[in-house]
């Protein structure tokens, strides 16, 4: 499955690999997206294959959907599961406190809303991932297309008033055009530098109209699991 792998790559199925066994006979998981999730979805086919595991997966978009069928995981939507025992899923960043920006690919509302139904969420990233303060990485907020550079507007004039060090955002493109979620939503990309106070940006975002979801995740990731280039593996 894993042919010769450049250290991230290595780093990311390690992660992967490991986060794994924390997935048991009859569980209902949740199912990341983005190139880590792949990694575990592709190693919980193997189990399901050549050890008997089972498992229904509940997919955070269509990729991972795909993917999951193709390796041979049972897909059911989280209205037939209802609730999850566990989702294991990537990260752009992750603090000290567990608190991650999320949705660089894009999935950020059906990941937030599947990693909640959780009992328990598992973070599988490259040691990379981990920042002192969030906000490096540019922070996605889902937007509804309808007015969405009156939302963005709105978005700038909020960051005046927050603990931030940027204010640029900018609409998430995939070509010439912009970029459409599985919701039928748009992304904008917040480039703050540094968050003071994640939680507080997370309930300030989600109060402008027009704003789906943000890529803050506070208080959800019960734990993570981080991979190393050279094979270590640490879980947190
Ligand atoms: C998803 O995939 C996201 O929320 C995050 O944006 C991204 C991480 O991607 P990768 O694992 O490819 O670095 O988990």
């Amino acid at each position: 499955m894993t042919g010769e792998l450049s250290p991230i790559d290595k780093a990311k199925f390690v992660a992967a690999k490991r986060a794994a066994e924390f997935v048991e006979d009859g569980m209902r998981v949740g199912l990341g997206t983005g190139s880590t999730a792949a990694w575990l979805v592709r190693c919980l086919g193997e189990m399901v294959r050549e050890d008997g595991l089972k498992i229904r997966g509940v997919p955070t978009s269509t990729r991972t959907a795909d993917l999951a069928r193709d390796v041979g995981i049972e897909v059911i939507s989280l209205d037939e599961a209802k609730w999850l025992d566990l989702t294991i899923d990537g990260a752009d960043e992750f603090d000290s406190n567990l608190s991650l920006i999320k949705g660089g690919g894009g999935a950020l509302l059906q990941e937030k809303i599947v990693a909640t139904a959780s009992d328990q969420m598992i973070v599988i990233a490259d040691a990379a991932k981990e920042v002192e303060h969030l906000g490096s990485f540019p922070l996605p907020v889902e937007v509804i297309p309808f007015g969405w550079q009156t939302t963005q507007a709105l978005i700038e004039e909020t960051m005046v008033s927050m603990d931030v060090m940027g204010r640029q955002t900018s609409l998430r493109m995939n070509g010439d055009r912009a970029f459409v979620t599985d919701e039928g939503n748009h992304i904008l990309d917040l480039h703050l530098g540094r968050i003071g106070n994640p939680r507080q940006m997370a309930m300030v975002l989600n109060q402008i109209p027009g704003v789906v979801e943000n890529g803050l995740f506070i208080d959800i990731c019960d734990q993570v699991v981080i991979g190393y280039g050279d094979g270590r593996v640490e879980v947190r």
